[in-house]
């Protein structure tokens, strides 16, 4: 069987990324991530993407690029990453989150990311500086 697949949205505005911090299952909670969830059946990477976002965040995102390289999590997940722009909103912690912090150049060691999180921040940062 393939693994399920988690996406996850490294969301730019105005020069800067933004991180958002779990709160929950406890074994998670506290620690920082880019925001997302699983891909349901029948959708894309991108459309569940976009769906993950507005119902986490109440924000409309457009995805742009996806960062390549695919990150194991628990048994039979694993999380793909795209660069995402914000269309509209200001994001909230509706649902799963406690907090958000809009990350800019520099500051992208600032936050206690998931492990499995890093590979694909690190990525997401430089085109940050690039961009
Ligand atoms: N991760 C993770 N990093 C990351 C995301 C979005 C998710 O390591 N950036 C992990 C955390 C969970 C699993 O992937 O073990 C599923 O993510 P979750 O709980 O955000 O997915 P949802 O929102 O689809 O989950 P359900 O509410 O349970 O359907």
């Amino acid at each position: 069987m393939s693994d399920r697949v988690v996406v996850a949205g490294a969301v730019y505005d105005r020069g800067r990324l933004l991180a958002a911090r779990r709160s929950a299952p406890p074994e998670l909670a506290g620690r920082w991530e880019l925001p997302g969830g699983k891909v349901e059946p029948g959708e894309s990477g991108e459309q569940a993407l976009v769906r993950e976002l507005r119902e986490e965040l109440g924000v409309e995102t457009e995805p742009l690029e996806r960062i390549p390289g695919e990150w194991p999590l628990k048994p039979g997940y694993v999380l793909r990453v795209w660069t995402a722009r914000l269309v509209s909103g200001v994001p909230a912690p509706l649902q799963d989150h406690d907090e958000l912090r809009w990350l800019g150049p520099g500051e992208g060691d600032t936050v206690d990311w998931l492990e499995q999180d890093r590979p694909a921040v690190a990525e997401a940062v430089r085109r940050l500086a690039d961009g």
